[in-house]
């Protein structure tokens, strides 16, 4: 039978498995849109394209599956430019459908043209503009392929309107991928394999880094045994939360710029590094000439451009962390090291750790205390999407994750806005869940238009904002280091609540700390939408902090203060 452009695009969609797409609509992509109108497909409409890629996003991370997002030609497809990106330095399976000009049009500078392949170039995995009605099925296809295997990242798949438009006989199983042969992975490379069982059983002072790439591969369970197997200590980067369990004693808690102080220790006193599917970024590393200097390091990562590229390792493991993972288990050697398990101990208590808790209430309301209540109340079972700033590295730092996929945060491009976008697209690939949107004053404003898509599309995602006042990330680096010159970072906001209301969403403001857990409480019983406004103090800072380009161990540290640097139990 013969169908148009439009119409095979949605079948294909469908036979891909697609039940959601994120977007907004337009000239170019008109006859999309008349043809979703038929279909199964349920589309979600946007109020900006940004949110359908971070949509789109929230989407993948939920689940692993692929996310997909559509917009018209010109300003819909650079609206989507931030959100493409996001994806891109998370490694976030995405895939970005755009109308386009009729194929005749092209380099005219024709109505709402714009070279979206040309743009999105060094921020996709792989973009392709169609001209023909013939390729649509194939290149989609492709994309879903390319999006999701080896290292996933965002796909954009750039259609002409004469494409969409134009009818040809549709055959799904004779549409076959045409991409390159997949390239047979060599069974590890032995000698590189026996160097890293080596100095696994002979480390005294052994350290997993656990990454991303961990939840990416499905690899929690032999990540687990493996970790169970060597009684290695765990930390994580913030994009790896979530791959091993919170509350398991061999874990640790985060590293990094903002991560926890004896973790930051450990790292530079370890004998050994096991970097399971993460990629040394600079917040992790600090000083790379400085970094983990006694240790040696292997890099268990599929993707080989990645090894070497900050640090330099020992032994590189190249391949899918899980299969990697279930090859070196029986070769480890299960060992004690008291030793090394009592200096542990010894760092962690140094840092005057307590339960946040349990302090006096001084009046004041701080985010760490309404983060750490958000997740005794939650159980520690809600997904947490956070957006980007002070909050997000409290949520890290407050929040106990024990299961993947329950925290999800744009890491590498740090997008603010990101929060409640993905946090819809979250809802909508778990549906069961209990979403939350943890996000600063600054970043909510940015995408706070996407309240009217949770009114419209009637689903429940509850909203905490963490309102300080301030961009408090950047009021905390002209704090500590331009001498507390507040340049543009002091914010005035609206009136959350009321703002909530005006959507038709209840919203609720909360000032003092006896009123936390009641709000959540309530919050969660309710069956809708709930924007809780926290008013937390204004000028507290995220400790510890590695100065940007200073050695892992030059931590600035909470100065004398009611609250404890981190939240660790005691
Ligand atoms: C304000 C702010 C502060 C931050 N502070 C910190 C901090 O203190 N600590 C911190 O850790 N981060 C911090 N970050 C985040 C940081 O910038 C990086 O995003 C994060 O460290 C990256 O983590 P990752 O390497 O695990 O994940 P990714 O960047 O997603 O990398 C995943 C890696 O896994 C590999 N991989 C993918 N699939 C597989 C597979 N199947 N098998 C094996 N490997 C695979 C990929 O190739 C990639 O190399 C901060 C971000 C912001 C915005
Ligand atoms: C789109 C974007 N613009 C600017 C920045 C730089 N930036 C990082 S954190 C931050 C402040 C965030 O403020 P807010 O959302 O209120 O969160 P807080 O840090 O106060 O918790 C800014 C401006 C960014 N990450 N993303
Ligand atoms: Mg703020």
């Amino acid at each position: 039978m013969k169908l148009t452009g439009a119409e095979i695009l949605c079948q294909s969609l469908e036979h891909l498995g697609v039940k959601h797409i994120f977007g907004y609509p337009g000239g170019a992509i008109l006859p999309v849109y008349d043809a979703l109108g038929k279909s199964k497909l349920h589309h979600i409409l946007v109020r900006h394209e940004q949110g359908a890629t971070h949509m789109a996003d929230g989407y993948a991370r939920a689940t692993g599956g692929v996310g997909v997002a559509m917009a018209t030609s010109g300003p819909g497809a650079t609206n989507m430019v931030t959100g493409i990106a996001t994806a891109m330095l998370d490694s976030s399976p995405v895939v970005c459908i755009t109308g386009q000009v009729g194929s005749k049009l092209l380099g005219s500078d024709a109505f709402q043209e714009i070279d979206i392949t040309g743009i999105t170039m060094p921020i996709t995995k792989h973009n392709v503009i169609v001209t023909r009605v013939e390729d649509i099925a194939r290149t989609v296809r492709e994309a879903f392929i390319i999006a999701n295997s080896g290292r996933p990242g965002p796909v954009l798949v750039d259609i002409t309107k004469d494409a969409q438009q134009a009818s040809t006989e549709f055959d799904w199983n004779a549409s076959l991928p045409k991409l390159p042969p997949k390239r047979v992975r060599p069974s590890l490379d032995k000698a590189e394999l026996d160097r890293a069982v080596e100095l696994l059983n002979s480390a005294k002072r052994p350290l997993i880094l656990a990454g991303h790439g961990i939840m990416i591969s499905g690899a929690m369970k032999a990540f687990e045994q493996f970790v169970r197997a060597g009684q290695f200590h765990v930390a994580m980067t913030l994009l790896g939360i979530g791959c091993f369990p919170a509350n398991d004693p061999l874990n640790l808690g985060m590293m990094g710029m903002h991560g926890e102080a004896w973790v930051n220790h450990a790292i530079q006193e370890a004998d050994l590094l096991i970097a399971v599917g993460m990629r040394f970024d600079d917040r992790v590393t600090g000083d790379l000439r400085t970094y983990a200097k006694s240790a040696r390091k292997i890099h268990i990562e599929i993707d080989r451009a990645e090894i070497n590229k900050n640090v330099k390792v020992d032994a590189a493991l190249v391949g899918d962390a899980r299969e990697v993972l279930e090859q070196l288990l029986p070769c480890i050697d299960r060992k004690e090291r008291t030793a090394w398990q009592s200096r542990i101990t010894e760092m962690k208590g140094d840092s005057a750790v307590r339960d946040i808790q349990s302090l006096p209430d001084t009046g004041h309301l701080y985010a760490a205390h309404v983060i750490n209540d958000l997740w005794k109340e939650t159980g520690g079972d809600a997904v947490v999407v956070t957006d980007v700033g002070q909050h997000q590295m409290w949520e890290a730092q407050y929040y106990h994750h024990n299961r993947p996929r329950t925290l999800i945060t744009s890491g590498g491009l740090g997008t603010m806005g990101f929060a409640l976008p993905a946090a819809i697209g979250a809802k909508f690939a778990k549906p069961e869940a209990d979403v939350w949107v943890v996000v600063g004053d600054g970043g909510f404003q940015m995408t706070m238009c996407e309240l009217a898509t949770i009114v419209q599309e009637k689903i429940k995602v509850n909203i905490a904002i963490i309102n300080n006042g301030f961009l408090g990330m950047v009021r905390q680096w002209q704090e500590f280091f331009y001498d507390k010159r507040y340049v543009a970072t002091p914010l005035v906001a609206p009136d959350f609540a009321a703002l909530a209301n005006a959507f038709g969403i209840r919203g609720e403001r909360v000032t003092s700390r006896g009123d936390v857990t009641s709000t959540i409480r309530a919050a969660r019983a309710f069956k809708e939408s709930v924007l809780i406004d926290f008013r937390v103090e204004q000028e507290d800072s995220v400790y510890p902090m590695v100065p940007a380009g200073a050695s892992l161990h030059e931590m600035i540290r909470r100065p004398h203060n009611p609250l404890v640097e981190t939240a660790a139990e005691p």
